[in-house]
């Protein structure tokens, strides 16, 4: 184990490095796919601006899991790149020919599978399932060890897709071979489809990624031992492939060097003339049970599921809100979300309506600004602390299904994660 954590601190070493060249702008033309660099909200690999080429080595690693343990996992990381959980959000835009060169690292074959794409080829042929004799070994054509595949395919519908490996998903998914991919439509990067419905404020789109990890299985894949499938019982459910509180760290945060994806949802109060367009979320379930997904303070509104606007034959708006969004084994749900000031308490104007309790009988969270006005901090007792900055609030976001909230025992960690509502802008907080 010594071995695979200074392994794993060498990988970090070699992503921040990455981060480092991209923030300079020198290793656009090195790499076969970029990632951005932002602190929060969904980290987008691109490729060139029309038909990109995205090179995935299938390979292994570790990550950190809030109850402290290591986890070995598989993952396709970025050509040239580290092992990375889960693989590289692909953003690409609708029409591209996208192609994908799959290497293979691992011991066995495994593939790629990019559910709601059409037509896809393989080295320039149809995909096709694969077989030994009668039996089938792989949904899709693969990469044998050591080996590499090429696939590709025309993004010819916007939307939010998974990609996974279709041989023995039920082995090599829950190890880790998975990753989102978003197409997105030619109305424009800040729209979710081509309906003007869709649009969303670019800064606040984000990625909901959910996952599960029974670590009897993970360890058998490292030891090389068997996995009975019959005992399969997962003890750590993830977003993004992260567990609370580690979910709601920055992107590529130092301390999670090869978990790179945070999920925190950073926003403004929705306005009419200052912040008029929602924020949007990626829902998506590699997970083998519904997650019914709990984002607190405002209901979402569903505006596609699996890649496709809802709406009717003639283009009718067929969204509906939702309190808990329902996302089943597969499936990707695209959500927007608005957060009101409903009240609009104000310390001097509008103060909220009931005696504040003395200090003595408070309890203070540790995100709590010392004032319930949105905007304000006020003073903390002795010995209390904050990570507040500016009187942002912070609401809870999770999954629902409350016995997964968890690490395998520890309670309120896992599949949790955080709306951060600022102040209306324009304001001088300083941005996550
Ligand atoms: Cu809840």
């Amino acid at each position: 184990m010594r071995t695979s954590i200074s392994n794993r601190v060498r990988c970090g070493k070699a992503l921040r490095l990455g981060v480092a060249l991209l923030t300079s702008g020198l290793a656009l033309l090195a790499l076969p796919g970029t990632a951005q660099a932002q602190s929060v909200g969904i980290a987008c690999t691109t490729g060139a601006a029309s038909n990109p080429t995205f090179t995935l080595n299938a390979t292994d690693g570790y990550i950190q899991l809030p109850d402290g343990n290591i986890m070995y996992m598989w993952g396709y990381a970025l050509g040239g790149g580290a092992f990375q959980h889960p693989g590289p959000v692909l953003c690409v835009n609708e029409g591209d020919t996208v192609t994908v060169i799959l290497n293979n690292s691992l011991p066995e074959a495994v593939s790629i599978m990019f559910p709601g794409q059409e037509n896809v080829l393989a080295n320039g042929a149809p995909a096709q399932p694969q077989g030994v004799g009668a039996a089938l070994s792989s949904l899709t054509n693969v990469a044998a060890p050591g080996g590499s595949v090429t696939y590709s395919f025309v993004a010819s519908n916007p939307g939010s897709y998974i990609y996974e490996s279709g041989t023995l998903p039920q082995k090599q998914v829950r190890m880790g071979l998975f990753g989102a991919l978003v197409v997105r439509p030619t109305a424009g990067a800040s729209f979710v489809y081509n309906r003007a419905d869709s649009q969303f404020t670019p800064a606040e789109h984000f990625m909901v990624l959910l996952s599960e990890i029974d670590p009897y299985q993970h360890e058998a894949a490292e030891f090389g031992t068997p996995f009975n499938l019959n005992n399969y019982h997962p003890r750590y459910w993830l977003i993004n492939g992260r567990g609370f509180p580690d979910s709601i760290a920055d992107n590529f945060s130092p301390f999670l060097p090869d978990q790179p994806y945070g999920s925190l949802a950073a926003i403004h109060p929705f306005d009419t003339t200052a912040h008029p367009y929602p924020g949007a979320i990626r829902y998506l379930n590699v997970g083998s049970e519904e997650f019914p997904f709990h984002p607190h303070g405002q209901n979402g509104l569903v505006i596609g599921r699996d890649g496709r606007a809802l709406q009717g034959p003639i283009g009718q708006d067929l969204s509906f809100e939702k309190f808990a969004i329902n996302i089943g084994p597969g499936q990707t749900w695209d959500v927007t979300f608005k957060w009101y000031d409903a009240e609009r308490y104000n310390a001097s104007t509008n103060p909220v309506p009931v005696t504040i309790p003395q200090v003595n009988n408070q309890e203070f969270g540790m995100f709590y600004s010392g004032s319930p006005y949105l905007g304000q901090m006020g003073t903390l007792p002795p010995g209390a602390s904050t990570l507040n900055v500016c009187g942002e609030y912070y609401i809870i976001s999770h999954n629902h299904a409350l016995y997964q909230i968890t690490s395998w025992g520890v309670n309120m960690s896992g599949p949790i994660t955080y709306v951060r509502v600022d102040p209306p802008l324009p304001n001088s907080c300083p941005q996550p």
